[in-house]
């Protein structure tokens, strides 16, 4: 009798620890996954607080610059206007596109787009709607179509009424010496280069002959040394 009791309390007993063995095991495991859950929330958070670190410093720099901390601010906004230049048919078929790209070069200019295209008279038509109801209207849409043009978009300080001062007078010869019309061509219907007469009006002018994704944003290694 005391025998099978014995033996019915080691059955219980190895039940028991069989249960408190499963239990210890199950919160070795919970407390095992919950600090593993901790640690990775922890790894988390602190790669996104040096995230928000990364942004409140990339912002503070930005910050700086647009304040004119080191002047950079002013020399950029200033260097950033851009004109609308094209060289005409006649430019391009008389190889003359070289010329004319140094001369914006030489002056400091920054070329920021270039292609050549031959256009559309739908987009030379928009391009000028101005001139749309001048007697010389068909003749400036034959001429302008009539073979390629090289477009570019320059960009620097000023770079709309010094950009019409380097081509000069809309008539050759009437052009000073020294301009571009007045040292490469004759006729006001062959004047071989365009530019933006506003900043408006360049603006508009680049939107119809090229895509944003066309126009390229870079620091010209000469940026210091034409800008002061
Ligand atoms: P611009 O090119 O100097 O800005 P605009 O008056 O805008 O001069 O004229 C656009 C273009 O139309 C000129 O560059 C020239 O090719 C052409 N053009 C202007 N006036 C005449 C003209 O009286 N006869 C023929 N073509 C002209
Ligand atoms: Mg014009």
């Amino acid at each position: 009798m005391s025998f099978q009791r014995t033996a019915k309390q080691t059955k219980v007993a190895g039940k028991m620890n069989f249960k408190l063995s499963l239990l210890f095991l199950c919160s070795f495991v919970l407390v095992f996954v919950h600090g593993f859950v901790k640690a990775q929330s922890n790894i988390k958070s602190q790669v996104l607080s040096s995230r928000s670190e990364t942004r409140k410093h990339q912002r503070s720099v930005v910050d700086v610059v647009k304040r004119g901390g080191n002047g950079l601010h002013s020399k950029l906004s200033m260097s950033s206007e851009r004109s609308y230049i094209m060289i005409k048919p006649d430019g391009v078929q008389r190889n003359l596109v070289g010329d004319i790209i140094k001369r914006f070069e030489q002056k400091g200019f920054q070329l920021v787009a270039m292609k050549l295209v031959q256009a559309p008279e739908e987009l030379l038509t928009k391009h000028y709607e101005q001139l749309a109801d001048k007697p010389f209207f068909p003749k400036l849409l034959k001429y302008m179509t009539s073979g390629p043009v090289c477009a570019m978009v320059w960009q620097g300080k000023e770079v709309v009424a010094t950009g019409r001062k380097m081509l000069g007078a809309t008539n050759p010869l009437q052009s000073e010496p020294g301009t571009i019309r007045g040292d490469f061509c004759l006729e006001v219907g062959r004047n071989i280069c365009h530019g933006s007469d506003s900043v408006e009006n360049a603006e508009r002018e680049i939107s119809l002959w090229f895509n944003p994704s066309e126009i390229c944003e870079y620091k010209s290694c000469q940026f210091d040394w034409v800008y002061e």
